[in-house]
């Protein structure tokens, strides 16, 4: 065997530097921001761009590339055995408002190298091995999450959408709709033959960074809930309205927010509560704010913990309220459990990292993740490589390509196991 294939054939990270770099660089064009943040939310049109592009990159790739009715996007290399099971790899293409070039498409494109290594290597695969782009994680531009893995699995349906909508009041069905989808073009996204599911992703925290691992094999992702709060006061006029008799949605909010922080401080860790959204109405320098809105984002690798402060934080919201004659509603949108991931196929994680001499370590995630959507319908997990700094949700997220390049050969080499080899 030369010298090339041999490196090849031992899933060398080498082989995969100069195409994972290139590739983050290319998708990162579509929805790219003057501050260096990439912006793709789910339908619009740099989502669209990208999803095409994707689609003639898997196709390059010698794969089978096909949209299903919500919008995820997939590329098939077909098993030559007699199993119908799919393994599936993929992440997210959707990203928060700005936001990094590699959270999500990092996954993606990793998979779609990946499978293309695998078959110039090794030919048509025993099982059937897929890698998708899911449409939508991130929950920017609709008070919703994980709309394609939900799709997916079945905890949402294309044709019953939830009747929400956008900043610009743009409905979840219009613009599914106006992007050629859910209008039963293409297969529904449903799917049953879902065999196993391993995602890849950037850590966006600073564990592997501190620790000096290469690798994160992930144990369990954190649940998380989020919420809307909707308070009401009475917009007035901010010359001539005594502070006495004032009714500040503002205030009433600020008082909220600091309460949150306060309580969740005394939390024990992994628990984080996060305002990252708020709202003002009529939003005007000499007007009392009559509305405000504001998002709520809680998360805890325990189920107990979350129900716990979901009960707290709406009794010390309603005192807030009362006391300063102000209404206050509480919208959740998201509620997903606490997951662990599968046991057996991090073994062969940790496996093939040992025997690359990668340092690897298991860890939790903080982020939340399509793998815990997926993970409700089929045995799952996730395999993480270092972020600068633990920077992430940011123009200046960054990994390393060494870093990224061993990152495709542990999932390459580990799709090889599972799809080529009798690995049950
Ligand atoms: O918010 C998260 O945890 C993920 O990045 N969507
Ligand atoms: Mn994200
Ligand atoms: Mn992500």
């Amino acid at each position: 065997m030369n010298k090339i294939c041999e490196i090849h054939r031992n899933f060398d990270p080498s082989c995969f530097e100069t195409d994972i770099a290139q590739a983050i660089d290319w998708l990162a064009k579509y929805g790219s921001e003057p501050d260096g943040g990439v912006t793709r939310l789910l339908y619009s049109p740099a989502w669209q761009e990208a999803q095409t592009a994707l689609a003639r990159r898997m196709e390059a790739a010698g794969l089978a590339a096909r949209f299903d009715d919500c919008g995820n996007l997939y590329g098939r290399l077909e098993g030559r055995g007699p199993e119908r099971e799919v393994i599936l790899t993929g992440s997210h293409v959707d990203t928060v408002p700005s936001g990094g070039k590699y959270d999500g498409a990092y996954g993606i494109l990793a998979g779609v190298i990946a499978l293309e290594f695998l078959y110039e290597n090794f030919g048509p695969p025993l099982r059937t091995l897929e890698v998708v782009s899911l449409c939508e994680e991130e929950g920017s531009r609709f008070p919703l999450a994980y709309w394609g893995s939900g799709n997916l699995t079945g905890r949402y349906a294309i044709h019953t959408p939830p009747d929400i909508a956008d900043a610009d009041r743009i409905t979840l069905q219009a613009a599914m709709n106006a992007a050629g989808f859910g209008l039963g073009t293409f297969p529904p996204p449903k799917r049953a033959d879902i065999a196993r599911f391993i995602e890849l992703h950037v850590e966006q925290g600073f564990v592997l960074e501190k620790d000096q691992a290469a690798i994160g094999i992930v144990q369990g992702i954190v649940g998380q809930r989020r919420y809307t709060v909707q308070v009401g006061g009475s917009a007035n006029h901010a010359g001539t309205t005594p502070m006495k008799y004032r009714h500040d949605a503002l205030l009433g909010a600020c008082e909220m927010i600091e309460w949150m922080e306060k309580k969740a401080l005394h939390k024990t860790e992994p628990f984080v509560s996060t305002v990252g959204q708020l709202h003002v109405k009529p939003n005007s320098s000499n007007v009392i704010p009559g509305e405000v809105a504001f998002t709520v984002d809680i998360r805890d690798a325990h189920a107990a913990a979350l129900q716990e402060f979901s009960g707290e934080f709406p009794e010390a919201f309603a005192r807030i309220a009362a006391r300063r004659g102000l209404t206050v509603d509480i919208g959740e949108w998201m509620n997903m459990a606490p997951i662990m991931m599968n046991g057996e196929m991090n073994a062969a994680l940790a496996a093939i990292c040992r025997r690359r001499n990668l340092p690897f370590r298991m860890m939790f995630s903080g982020a939340g993740h399509d793998t815990q959507v997926i993970g409700e319908m089929c045995p799952a997990t996730m395999l993480f490589v270092p972020s600068r700094a633990g920077i992430s949700h940011s123009p200046r997220e960054y990994s390393e390509t060494k870093d990224l390049a061993a990152g495709v050969a542990v999932l390459a080499e580990w799709l090889y196991k599972y799809g080529y080899t009798d690995s049950d």
